[in-house]
This record gives structure tokens, sequence and C-alpha cells, in this order.
């Protein structure tokens, strides 16, 4: 049999018949075909290349029409997207209306679970395998569920909990552990560095391997070999803690190598129960680039060419800096002055920018790995010993230290600094990293000021007031960049008291009440309409969702025709809602109009700019609607189309 093309794959089922040395080649072709296309959509290549042969294996050791595979965080699906016969889609990759990213349900049955945050796979599958008893009619029938999980995703607790429960309830599942020591940067805890006492005793593991596939070769002991296996695992090898839990352990072996990928399934399938097989690959196998830097070869962004038009309109551009390096800098400069300052990741140093801060202040540096539980209630303790801590977590992984927030430190009015990147809509990534729901889940607790900086100036001005302030803070920003000065010079600016919103421009048409970046566009719109139509907006910088600037809402309502208010969030109890409460608890009377992010999911496009439109906030679409909320004669009516 010829191996096929990958555009000629409609599902697992074409790539049955292949012999060792065509799945080696198909292989070759995957990686050779994922470079390519990834580097023209960007995306996760690092991951991706590590697991080409685990993924392939494992669409022929299983049925995945009935079993049921589960990708943890789901970046490193891209061979299964091809083997489930979406290769023709690849040049759409992370485009709008395109493949998505991650694993999609709304793409394809073989998908499972639509997902994009880590540690949940074993618990998701878990609940598959329970669900599925008695579904294969016999004994030993039931279809499987196997969970695929990195290395770093692994020693999140949550893949402990799924892991316990699953062997109490001994399930029909196998974990798939693909151990190439690198989350986005190198795995952090003491649990990586049990895996890689695991990993050092290969030899012994292989020679037990070997002894056993041969025994198994010969029928009268090979019956029980899987009993005496256990016993000669434990003379040769290091204590495995998850064969004390009750699952049984396959490995450590090479990922890349077919044969032993195949040998270890099949054993797994014998074992029964829940079975994790131990791989180890290296991230970026197969890219040469990868080997000297597997951070960088994580995720990539497409190759640009740059062209004569990008580079005149990056000149004519104000100046501007990633919201995350701003950040970045100023967190440095603050940490230079005070050494209570320190700095907490979940497993994203350089996505959240503390790569500096971590080599210029390294015992105030924490990398806790992909456990944000655990980073924000390691936040609570320090705060209570005096220390500052800043936790710098994406909105939308902060949704996992939820409790955390809640109870040790915001019930606590512990003095915990916490910064969220990517507040906001995120473009390629999709529903599962968009940031949008931060402000709803943070503005209940009473005595949490939240705010949000309009430019890199006020980003500074915030972390300052926050970590000079008592009480919890969180600030956020969204993916993308920060005008410089937006407005008065700093030092001009109205303190930064809790509470306190920032008048911008005066005018009578109505008010803009503006938050985060949004503000930048509400001010550009507010330019034009003046400039156009002779409209002349008041327009404020809330500077705080909450507390809310009681004073300078009860004046608007006083002096204007109607409010609009403006966020980078969903509507559905973000600022605008916060707006509006307020405005009622005064008993005050203005038509208003909220935009922000609709009640729906919103799904991954080609870039954040796309979203904003699609959302109704790009400068466009608000230019529209507020030159129509002004040019409409009094009263103005509000309700929505
Ligand atoms: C809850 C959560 N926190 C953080 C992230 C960001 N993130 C995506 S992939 C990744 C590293 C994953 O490392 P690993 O599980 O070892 O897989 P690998 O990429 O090395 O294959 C991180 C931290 C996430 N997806 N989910």
């Amino acid at each position: 049999m010829n191996i096929p093309l990958l555009s000629e794959i409609r599902s697992p089922q074409d790539i049955q018949d292949l012999n060792d040395q065509e799945m080696k080649e198909l292989c070759q072709d995957i990686r050779a075909a994922l470079i390519e296309k990834v580097f023209q959509s960007g995306g996760h290549l690092g991951s991706n290349l590590g697991v080409v042969e685990l993924v392939a294996q494992l669409h022929r050791s299983f049925d995945f029409s009935k079993d049921r595979l589960v990708f943890d965080v789901g970046h490193q699906c891209y061979t299964h997207k091809i083997l489930t016969g979406r290769f023709n889609r690849f040049d759409t990759l992370r485009k709008t209306n395109g493949l998505s990213g991650f694993c999609n349900r709304k793409e394809s049955p073989y998908d499972v679970l639509t997902a994009g945050h880590a540690g949940t796979s074993i618990s998701f599958a878990a609940g598959l395998a329970e669900g599925h008893k008695g579904l294969g009619g016999k004994e030993g029938e039931d279809p499987w569920s196997v969970a695929l999980i990195g290395d770093s995703a692994f020693s999140s607790g949550v893949a402990f909990e799924g892991l316990t429960q699953a062997a109490e309830k001994q399930v029909r599942m196998v974990v798939v552990l693909n151990d190439n020591e690198w989350s986005i940067s190198r795995s952090v805890g003491t649990l990586a560095r049990y895996l890689s006492r695991i990993r050092s005793s290969r030899t012994l593991n292989a020679v037990y391997d070997r002894v056993q596939s041969l025994a198994h070769r010969l029928p009268a002991i090979g019956e029980r070999m899987d009993e005496v296996g256990e016993v000669i695992r434990h003379v040769l090898v290091p204590g495995h803690v998850f064969e004390e839990l009750g699952v049984n352990y396959i490995g450590p072996l090479d990922g890349h190598d077919l044969e032993q990928v195949e040998s270890a399934l099949t054993r797994a399938k014998r074992l029964g129960g829940v079975t994790l097989c131990h791989f180890l690959t290296e991230k970026g196998h197969g890219y040469e680039p990868a080997g000297t830097d597997p951070e960088r070869a994580h995720g990539v962004s497409p190759r640009k060419v740059p062209s004569p038009v990008n580079q005149a309109a990056r000149a004519a551009s104000p100046k501007r800096q990633a919201f995350t390096a701003v950040f970045s800098q100023a967190l440095c400069r603050l940490g230079g002055a005070d050494t209570r300052i320190h700095a907490i990741t979940a497993g994203m140093p350089s996505g959240a920018g503390l790569s500096q801060f971590a080599s210029d202040y390294p015992s105030r540096f924490h990398d806790t790995g992909i456990t944000e539980q655990h980073a924000v209630a390691f936040a609570g303790g320090l705060a209570t010993t005096g220390k500052k801590p800043v936790v710098a977590i994406y909105s939308t992984f902060l949704q996992r230290g939820y409790d955390q927030v809640f109870q040790e430190v915001a019930l606590q009015q512990e003095d915990v600094v916490f910064c969220l990147d990517r507040a906001g809509l995120v473009g390629q990534d999709g529903p599962t990293h968009q940031g949008l729901y931060d402000m709803a889940y943070l503005r209940g607790f009473p005595g949490f000021q939240l705010a949000s900086p309009r430019d890199a100036v006020d980003l500074e001005r915030m972390l300052a007031a926050a970590l000079s302030q008592k009480g919890p803070w969180g600030l956020r920003w969204p993916r993308g960049t920060a005008v410089e000065c937006l407005g008065l010079a700093a030092e001009l600016r109205p303190e930064l008291t809790p509470g306190t919103a920032e008048r911008l421009r005066e005018g009578a048409s109505g008010a803009v009440f503006a938050l985060g970046a949004m503000v930048e566009h509400a001010m550009e719109v507010a330019d034009r309409l003046s400039k156009e139509h002779q409209i002349e907006l008041e327009v404020w910088d809330a500077r705080f969702c909450s507390p809310m600037d009681q004073g300078a809402l009860a004046g608007i309502a006083r002096r204007q025709p109607w409010l609009a208010t403006v966020e980078e969030h969903a509507l559905a109890g973000g600022f605008g809602s916060a707006v509006c409460e307020t405005l009622a608890d005064l008993g005050a009377q203005i038509p208003v109009s909220r935009h922000g992010v609709p009640h729906r999911w919103i799904e991954h496009m080609s870039s954040r700019e796309e979203q904003l439109e699609l959302c109704g906030l790009s400068t466009d679409v608000l230019f529209s609607e507020w030159k129509n909320l002004a040019s409409r004669s009094s009263p103005v009516s509000l309700s929505k189309e």
C-alpha cells in the first residue's frame, strides 16, 4: 500500500493498513506539512511537532469513532486534525471562519472537548469512561477513554484529582503523558523533578520492558507476566507514586518510536483499569531551531513578508508598545525600589511579562507552574507576611483560581495585586482564551479595587497606586498595544483614588463613560464627530470599574441627554452593567447605551481588531452609533433593534 497524501485522508480508517515503514513516512509528511503550514498561520508549532507519532499511533491503537480521545489544552491537536480529514482546510488555521487552533466540537465528532485551558483532560476522560460503563454490552467491551496530557499540565492539581478518582473507580482509561520537560518555558516543581528521576531510570526500564515483551510471547508465563512485572519493576526502578495510587504505570518510553508507542498502548489495554503511559518526547522534534530554543517554538507567529505599506503605517502611528511590555518595565522599576514586591506567574513567565523581573530579582520571582489556584493562595500567604505579591495571570486563566481570589485574598483583604493580561478579545485563540468575564467575577467582592489603564502612563501609575494602597487590586488590559500618553502628562493627572474617573473632553451632545483601552476609541470617535458633524461629546475615562465614580455619573445624568458605556468585556455583568446599577441606586434617569461583547461565544478570528468590529467596538461602528444617538431629537430612545 502506498501512503496516502495528507489531503486524501478522510478519517483514521485510511491509515489502518499502513506498515511500519509507511507509518514512519506518514509521520515525516505530517511533520513537514506542520512546519510549512504553521509558519503561514501562526500556532503551537513545538507542541505539535512533539506528538506526531503519539497521536498517529493513538489513532491506530484505538478506534476514536467509539473510543474517546481528550486532548489536554488542545493546542497539540494538529496531527489529529490531519488524520480526521481536515488537512484540506489547514490553510485556514486560526483564521476567520477557518479551523480552530484547538479541538472544537463544532468542527468534528472526533473533537470530544472544546478546550484551551490546561489540566482537565483526565477528569473529563474519567467522566466519559464512567458514563460509558455498560455501553459495550459485555465485560471488557466498553469504549476506552484516552487523555493526552503534557508534563506541565499533568502537574496541575486538577490532573491529580482526576487521576485518583479514576483509579478508585477503575474506569477504562489510558492517560498518555507527553513528557518533553517543557511547559511554555521549562517545567517547574518537584513533580517535574520526579519525572526526571524516572526518566533517568530509563535504561532499567528498557531492560524490564524487553523482558516483559519477550515473556508475553511465551503463553505459560505471559499470562502472569503483568503480576510478575510489578515485582520486577519495584526492584529495578524508583517507587512509582502512580502505582501506589492504583494507576498502572508503563514507561518511560520513546514517544517518537512508533513501535514502542504501539506496544505500550497494547499493554495498557490488556491491563485494563487506569494506565499511565509515560512517553518522552522532544518539543519541536524535527524543526532544528526548536532544539536550541523550545520556548520560542511553543507558539510561533505567522512569518510576515515586510511590505512598504506596513513600514509606512508603522512609521506614521504614534509611539505605542504592547501593554505587556509596559507592565514588564513598570514592575521592574517598582520592584527595584521596593524589595517587598514579589512577582508570581502560573506557568507563563514571558507571556505575562515577568521574564525581565525574573532575571533582575530571581529570589522574588515565583513560577508556580500551571497552578492558578495555588498561585493565588500562595500570594495570599505571602501578603499576610507583609510582602507585596503581584500575580500576573491572563484574565481567562484566573478563572481557574477564582475561589482562592475570593477566600485567600479578598475575604482576608490582603494586599495582592492581580495583573490580568489578555483581558478582552484575543483574536486567533478564540473562545477558550477570550478574557471577557473578569470584571463580572471580581467586582462583586467588597473592598476589591478593579481598574484599567487607558495608556502606558496610567498602567504604571495604577500599578504604583495598587502597590501603595491597602486591600486587593485587579488591573486589566487587553492584548495589543498601548498608546504612550493619551491626555494629560502623568504629573498633571488627578490622583488615582479608588472610584474616581477622569474627564477627558467636554461637550453637550451626549456622554461617553469608557474603560481601559476603549477610552482611546472613545476619544478618537469624539474627535471625528466634532470635526465631521460638530457633535460634541463629553468623554470620561472611568479608570475604575469598582468602586464606581458615583459623583461623575450623577453629574452626567443631570447634564446630558444620553450616556454610552464602552468596555472590552462581556456586557453581561461587566462595566456597563455596573454603571447601570450605580445610576439605578442614585435614582438617576438617563438613557444608557452599553457597548461591549454581546451575550454569545465569540469564535476565533484572524485578529482582535476583527472581533472588535464584530462586537461593535471598532471606532467605525461606535462613530455611526453615537452619531445616530446625537442626531435624534429628544427624548432619546436607546432600545436596540
Ligand atoms: C489553566 C491554564 N493555564 C495556563 C495555560 C497556558 N498554557 C498553554 S499551553 C501551556 C504549557 C503546556 O505545557 P505541557 O502541558 O507540558 O504541554 P506541551 O506544550 O509541552 O506539549 C500553558 C502554560 C492554559 N492553557 N491553561
